[in-house]
């Protein structure tokens, strides 16, 4: 058995023992709810209690969040909505990278907040009530279908969709253009996310008309005359009201957060240690990769930037394909998505596991501001983004000028700080479309807080700080009086930056 092989097995006998557990422990349950593990392939559309008690508990939609918290979310907005007001959300649909090659499936955010359904050619109406439960749910999917099943794998039946994901009727996706058009006329608020108009009547640049000669061309859709003859006062958007709700993490989405920005931690302190002169960017971005889907991510939360030296000054570079040199730094902005949440984390090593003196200042420049800012994510701090990222050009203006910087009017903002502090962070990387930065700060939100510093090499600044780039980032649950760092597995302090990168802290490389 080579070691490698035996590297491999670790966490599948740990799946194995976690499986074991809910299965010893669960017997008492089975008569509520049937399980059929045994069974292959599955007989779900999705990973359910039923067929994967390895990865769900039970009454678990999706992993880490239980059917009512589903139950939950779409009572608070329709209770939220006026009377006699219909929300109408659809699944994503599958995208292709060229032909008929598709992308691994991703569902939409928002039809997944609202469901935990995860196929595609779905869709679901929830019509205002005044029943206890507060609305009437219709899921509509593809329901069970052996030819197609035979080729792209089970999908969830009409009857489970009842059961499990708790419709009050379920239909097939081919019903939908026809029963939205009986809907749509018989309530007075529509909440539905339709192309922006703008977008059909683009401005004329290169960018339109390279899309527009590039195809798919996106055909004028035969359903438009379902929803078109709405007044707008009739229609509103859904997005913004899911995304209020979506600001505030309840205790269920904070763990899954926090398993989340744990396994990105820990993936960033194994490839510490992994790195070293003479790999390509491309390698250590692999192995970040590797070790995040081994601890059970579905897939990265975006592109990952491993920036050596000075590639570090572009702040999205994700070509990830130089040699890490000696004596360089590198700045790896990395985090995966695990059941459904993003993580989002940087840190900036040294290659050779040593910082140099230059490094080492300007480093301590940037954690000093970070650990600052990181105290000020409270409710009773009473801030919002905007002036936490005031608050930073502040804190970074002070920390540099300390270290023989000169700054002039511009130079931090427009130069050496060219990027914003923070946005809100969860289903999606980036949920800041529908936030107001200006309002404060509130417990149970999650946001990153990532300052960083960037050194041309140009006259105005220190020649031994040019071409360092630095950015330190956390996500950072906002608590009444005190935040919580969900990425506190990820080495920050220089000490334990340099002991990860040398081993000295037990950890990796794998
Ligand atoms: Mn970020």
């Amino acid at each position: 058995m080579s070691a490698s092989w035996r590297l491999l097995q670790q966490p599948l006998v740990r799946a194995a023992a976690r499986y074991h557990r809910h299965h010893g422990t669960l017997r008492a349950l089975a008569t509520e709810v049937s399980i059929d593990s045994e069974r292959k392939p599955s007989n779900y559309g999705q990973p359910l209690f039923q067929s994967h008690p390895h990865l769900l508990k039970p009454h678990e939609i999706t992993p880490g969040i239980p059917a009512e918290e589903f139950e939950r979310r779409r009572k608070e907005l329709m209770d939220s909505l006026p009377s006699n007001s219909l929300v109408v959300s659809v699944a994503a649909p599958i995208k292709f990278m060229s032909g008929n090659i598709f992308y691994k499936f991703r569902q939409a955010s928002d039809f997944w907040y609202l469901t935990g359904f995860q196929e595609p050619d779905a869709a679901v109406i929830l019509e205002k009530t005044s029943t206890s439960r507060g609305y009437k749910m219709t899921l509509f999917s593809s329901g069970k279908d052996s030819d197609k099943e035979k080729w792209e794998g089970a999908r969830t039946s009409f009857s489970d969709a009842l059961s499990i994901f708790k419709a009050d009727s379920a239909m097939s996706i081919e019903s939908f253009p026809s029963q939205l058009k009986s809907l749509v006329s018989r309530y007075s608020n529509i909440y539905i996310d339709t192309p922006d108009p703008i977008s059909r009547r683009s401005p004329r640049t290169v960018k339109s008309l390279l899309r527009y000669l590039s195809p798919p061309v996106q055909p004028k859709s035969d359903y438009e005359p379902v929803v078109e003859p709405l007044s707008s006062s009739r229609r509103h958007p859904l997005a913004p009201l899911v995304a209020k709700l979506r600001t505030f993490k309840s205790e269920q989405e904070q763990q899954v957060m926090r398993a989340a920005a744990d396994i990105s931690g820990r993936a960033h302190a194994k490839t510490m240690r992994f790195s070293r002169p003479g790999i390509s960017e491309g390698i250590i971005a692999a192995h970040f990769e590797y070790l995040c889907s081994l601890a059970g991510s579905q897939r990265p939360a975006y592109v990952p930037v491993v920036a050596s030296g000075p590639n570090a000054l572009i702040i999205h570079y994700t070509s990830n394909n130089q040699m890490v040199q000696e004596g360089e730094m590198i700045l790896m902005d990395a985090g995966c998505e695990y059941n459904g949440y993003a993580s989002d984390i940087t840190r900036t090593f040294p290659a050779s596991g040593v910082f140099t003196e230059p490094q080492k200042d300007l480093y301590t420049a940037v954690l000093n501001a970070q650990k600052v800012l990181i105290s000020l994510c409270t409710e009773s701090a009473q801030l919002n983004l905007h002036e936490l990222h005031r608050k930073s050009c502040d804190l970074l203006r002070r920390e540099l000028n300390q270290i023989g910087f000169n700054l002039h009017t511009g130079d931090l903002e427009r130069v050496l700080y060219p990027h914003f502090l923070s946005h809100p962070i969860g289903i999606d990387l980036h949920e800041s479309a529908h936030l107001d930065r200006g309002e404060h700060l509130k417990a149970r939100m999650v946001i990153t807080v990532e300052p960083g510093i960037y050194v041309p090499p140009t006259p105005q600044f220190p020649k031994h700080f040019h071409n360092i780039g630095i950015r330190i980032e956390d996500q950072v649950l906002v608590g009444k009086e005190h935040p919580v760092v969900l990425s506190v597995t990820a080495p920050k302090e220089i000490i334990d930056v340099e002991g990860a990168c040398q081993g000295q802290l037990g950890i990796g490389p794998f």
